[in-house]
């Protein structure tokens, strides 16, 4: 490892599935690898094999990382939390799935603030900001396997990222915005401690977000209360004020009066409105 990465040391495996898996825990399995080309391929894969929920991928470097809709998503070595986390929640009807991201979201922002004392935000559907900055990105895949459907849900959070690695300009990092640890290691263990009791309460309670997870979105979300201005897919696009989130996690624009819900999974861009 050369000189100027001394305070990118490697993942401990060892250290980490010491701390997640164990008697009582949710965690099932802790996998990490040097470099790979997408953790969420990589757990996609695993899961087709039988891995269980619980299941957690993570790697120093990923040379290959998606987002959403075909586009990328770049971290130099060891300086991100690259991760993939597999769920199976058969009780949840496939209407709440969407809630999945967000739920990683509201544990990212919460982590965050818990050991590096930074404060996040979630711009609809999932990116984490820090102001218009981007601090980390989640990808929701479903996949079908032998043992029924499956989530595969990766963040991507960037940690020592310097000002001239960013892969764009908006992106930030923990070192960027002062955090006061940056040990990737503390981070990726807090994001699992908050991840685990979140999704717990979501998956008791059948995806039903309103028994807490919808208040808790609601409060870290700097979407809602903006105008904004949404790209579909096909060209068009939809301005209007942001004003809620539904149910089902749908974004609710008010469109001169006219409330449309919009899905996560239907939108290529949100911009605030200027
Ligand atoms: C996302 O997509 O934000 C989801 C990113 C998910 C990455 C994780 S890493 C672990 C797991 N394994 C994978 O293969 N993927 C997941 P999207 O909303 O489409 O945003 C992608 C856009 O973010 C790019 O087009 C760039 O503009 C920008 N971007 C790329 N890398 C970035 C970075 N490191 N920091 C901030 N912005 C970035």
């Amino acid at each position: 490892m050369a000189y100027s990465d001394l305070d990118r040391p490697p993942l401990d495996g060892a250290a980490i599935r010491h701390a997640l898996v164990g008697p009582g825990t949710w965690w099932r399995d802790v996998v990490v690898t040097a470099r790979t080309t997408s953790t969420n391929a990589d757990l996609a894969a695993l899961a087709h094999d039988g891995a269980p929920e619980g299941t957690l991928v993570t790697t120093d470097h990923q040379t290959a990382g998606r987002g959403r809709l075909d586009r990328r998503w770049e971290s130099p070595a060891a300086a991100a939390i690259t991760l993939s986390v597999l769920v199976r929640p058969d009780l949840v009807p496939d209407a709440r799935w969407p809630w999945l991201p967000l739920l990683v979201g509201v544990a990212v922002v919460e982590a965050v603030h818990e050991v590096a004392g930074v404060e996040a935000a979630l711009k609809w559907p999932n990116d984490v900001v820090v102001g218009d900055r981007k601090l980390a990105g989640i990808l929701l895949e479903r996949v079908q396997t032998p043992t029924g459907a499956a989530a595969v849900i990766g963040v991507g959070l960037n940690v020592t990222m310097r000002e001239s690695e960013r892969p764009v300009p908006q992106a930030t990092s923990l070192a960027l915005e002062g955090g006061r640890t940056t040990d990737r290691s503390v981070v990726l263990r807090a994001f699992a401690r908050t991840f685990e009791p979140l999704y717990r309460a979501w998956a008791g309670s059948e995806g039903d977000a309103s028994t807490g997870l919808l208040e808790s979105y609601v409060r870290r979300c700097s979407t809602l209360g903006q105008e904004v201005e949404v790209s579909l897919p096909a060209g068009s696009r939809v301005q209007g004020s942001a004003v809620a989130i539904d149910s089902t996690g749908r974004l609710v624009v008010d469109v001169d009066g006219h409330q449309q819900a919009l899905s996560a999974g239907d939108i290529t861009h949100l911009r605030p409105r200027t």
